[in-house]
């Protein structure tokens, strides 16, 4: 499709990667958000700033787009909605309502047979008791929480705070035993063809993502299985574009589906210097309705998320061959916020 405008909603680094992506295929991107100094405004045509329920921003970014995509899942399904009434979203917008929902996104990978955690929902004090053989495990809000937003460590009943008054749906999950954790990018374009990379090895730490890197050292029977269930959920979601599914590897070896996210995701970064195509523009490419186009692999690496104050000292650092540091340029550092990251190519 020439001439094409993307939209996209949502403005920090994923937005402003999809937009270098989307350039270097001579797309235009307007990039829609609700935060004033959203990054991605550096590397879109256009930006506009409004809230989501602003009726007419979002008329204004409509009339201005032929599609449109997001970059943060927490939009609220019922924008999405609207939208796709004058505007083709993709992903589909009902498979945003079933992936930010964490009842209803286990609910459907289970009944397709793939494992996840042990898990309960819960709306009092009293079903987290009922559950207690789930302990100790991870109280998660049902809807809207990434990166360890809106989650609570139960190690036991008494962790239940008296004042805690449950005002949200939460699940339980039972914690795991972990061995790793690996994720599996994958797109799958208008046509049902599908690129898959090969699984990415990951560590977080206190629930942020810190190190990815290919290859992971994993079995080949986790490896089949891991993107065997990746191509099954894009299949039955008749999913187009990038999407990301998180696993836990137990102590057992049990591959376990942690989360699904709905977007080209934080562990694929990698992809931008160790593929001849990225998730981004393997992203683009699908949600515009072009070709995919064969993919190699360059090289094996590793990412390193930068965060908070680490920006800092990367700022002044200069690089080797074969390492890319990309700066997020966010206004505000925060503690903890991702800033930027390094992709390191190795041999
Ligand atoms: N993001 C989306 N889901 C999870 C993450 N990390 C990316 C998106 C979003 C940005 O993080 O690009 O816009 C928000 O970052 P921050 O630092 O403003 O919270």
């Amino acid at each position: 499709m020439l001439d094409t405008t993307l939209g996209i909603i949502g403005s920090g680094q994923l937005g402003s990667l999809l937009c270098q992506a989307a350039k270097k295929l001579n797309i235009k991107t307007i990039v829609f958000s609700d935060d004033e100094h959203g990054p991605a405004q550096n590397y879109s045509d256009k930006f506009i700033f409004g809230k989501y329920e602003d009726k007419d921003k979002v008329k204004e970014f409509i009339s201005n787009v032929d599609i449109v995509t997001y970059e943060f899942e927490n939009i609220p399904i019922e924008i999405l909605k609207s939208i796709n009434k004058e505007r083709k979203v993709l992903p589909k917008p009902y498979i945003n309502q079933t992936v930010q929902n964490r009842k209803l996104e286990k609910t459907f990978v289970n009944d397709l047979g793939i494992k996840t955690t042990e898990w309960a929902f819960i709306k009092s004090a009293e079903d987290v008791k009922k559950n207690e053989k789930l302990l100790p495990g991870i109280l998660k809000t049902n809807t809207l929480g990434y990166d360890g937003h809106g989650q609570f460590i139960l190690n036991s009943l008494e962790d239940v705070k008296k004042d805690w008054c449950f005002t949200a749906d939460y699940i339980l999950e039972k914690k795991v035993n972990l061995r790793k954790e690996i994720s599996v990018v994958i797109s799958r374009f208008t046509n049902n063809e599908i690129y898959i990379y090969e699984p990415i090895e990951n560590i977080h730490k206190d629930q942020i993502l810190k190190h990815s890197k290919i290859p992971a050292e994993i079995t080949t029977d986790i490896y089949e299985k891991a993107q065997d269930s990746a191509k099954l959920i894009a299949d039955k979601l008749d999913y187009v574009g990038t999407m990301c599914v998180e696993y836990f590897i137990d102590q057992e070896e049990n591959l376990l589906l942690n989360e699904i996210a709905p977007r080209v995701h934080n562990s694929g970064h990698l992809t931008i210097n160790a593929f001849s195509i990225s998730q981004f523009e393997n992203h683009i490419r699908a949600v515009c309705n072009l070709s995919k186009e064969p993919v190699k692999k360059i090289s094996n690496a590793k990412m390193i998320n930068i965060l908070g104050n680490e920006i800092q000292d990367y700022r002044n650092r200069s690089f080797k061959d074969g390492e890319f540091f990309f700066d997020y340029q966010k206004k505000k550092i925060k503690e903890k916020r991702k800033m930027g990251h390094i992709t390191i190519l190795k041999k």
